[in-house]
């Protein structure tokens, strides 16, 4: 019998710019409880998830966003997250009473011991006995980090997030080994191989994805296409589960991508939702298939050239090779 976790993508609708957190968290749990009366053990909901994506606006004074984050503790920097708080209290308690576990997306607003604040994009994972297991930080942060006036939405992210200095690290959770990333992170492979590294056998996704990329509108028509490219690539090349959630749908008058996903470690998609709104898919997964491809075409200590890779650390951005010289 092999180790088996149900998971269920919780896809998000939009969430507008007046949603209270109240509602939002409604909508949760109205999620939740459809994904348990279907088996799940682990919910997975999106990035940015309680609230709309705020980072499409730019403020001059970052404390008018504040609102949008929510706030840990003072003086905790020690990697835990801010919730619950009274909002998404009913949450917690729902899950942790259906014995239901769940990883959820939003804004962490901190405060260190120095006085310096901090402003995360976070996912919080939490076990089926109401414990958190951990609070992860997006790693790769896209977008501008100032205003650009002549696009017609902003993507500021830049501005209102730093990046995660943590990497990516994984937990043993749901009888598995556990990594998480954050939207932008699932596009670079680095994300995956960092955590393949460490035995992953199911990472957690949230994305907000606008369909139209201002820099280059020629993607637009490609961003289901690159989602599924990424993720499939990403679950094959390191023998894992990857569960891709989106909120999708017209938000603020941006449309951004559905098609949440549950991704095997063959790279085969097998769950996705069929609509842009508030839905939840289900599948149940054999964290034992991982091995298939780990202890085979992937078994890593066998076949990996690392003394080949140095570039992947040692340098960021491209190095030409020396133009050549004609006499
Ligand atoms: N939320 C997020 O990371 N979205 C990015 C949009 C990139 S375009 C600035 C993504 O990779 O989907």
């Amino acid at each position: 019998m092999g180790r088996t976790v149900t998971v269920a993508a919780a896809q998000m609708g939009p969430v507008q710019r007046e949603h209270r957190r109240a509602d939002v968290v409604e909508r949760l749990l109205v999620l939740l409880r459809d994904a348990h009366e279907r088996g799940a053990e682990l919910v997975v909901f999106p990035e940015l998830a309680l609230t709309t994506f705020f980072p499409r606006w730019f403020v001059e004074d970052i404390a008018e966003a504040d609102h949008y984050y929510e706030v840990a503790p003072p003086g905790s920097t020690a990697g835990g997250g801010a919730l619950p708080n009274e909002a998404t209290r009913p949450l917690f308690d729902e899950a942790r009473r259906l014995g239901v576990g769940f990883c959820l997306g939003y804004a962490l607003r901190e405060t260190a011991a120095d006085g310096s604040v901090h402003r995360w994009n976070v996912q919080t994972l939490v076990e089926r006995d109401g414990r958190e297991v951990a609070t992860f930080k997006k790693v790769h942060i896209p977008g501008h980090e100032h205003h650009e006036p002549d696009r017609p939405f902003q993507h500021a992210e830049r501005y209102y997030f730093e990046p995660s200095p943590d990497g990516f690290p994984v937990w043993r959770a749901f009888g598995g080994i556990v990594g998480m990333m954050i939207c932008n992170d699932r596009r670079w492979p680095e994300t995956y191989r960092v955590m393949g590294l460490q035995g992953v056998e199911l990472i957690l996704c949230g994305y907000n994805t606008p369909i139209h990329y201002v820099p280059d509108p020629s993607q637009d028509i490609l961003q289901g296409f690159h989602n599924q490219l990424v993720m499939a690539a990403g679950a094959y090349q390191n023998g894992t589960w990857v569960v891709g959630v989106a909120k999708g749908g017209v938000e603020e008058g941006v449309d951004s991508l559905a098609q949440s996903s549950i991704v095997a470690p063959s790279g085969q998609v097998v769950a996705q939702t069929l609509s842009s709104g508030d839905e939840v898919v289900v599948a149940r997964c054999d964290l034992d298939w991982c091995q298939r491809y780990k202890a085979t075409l992937f078994d890593f200590d066998r076949y990996r050239r690392p003394e080949c890779y140095g570039r992947i650390t040692a340098q960021r951005g491209v190095e030409l090779p020396p133009e050549e010289v004609h006499p």
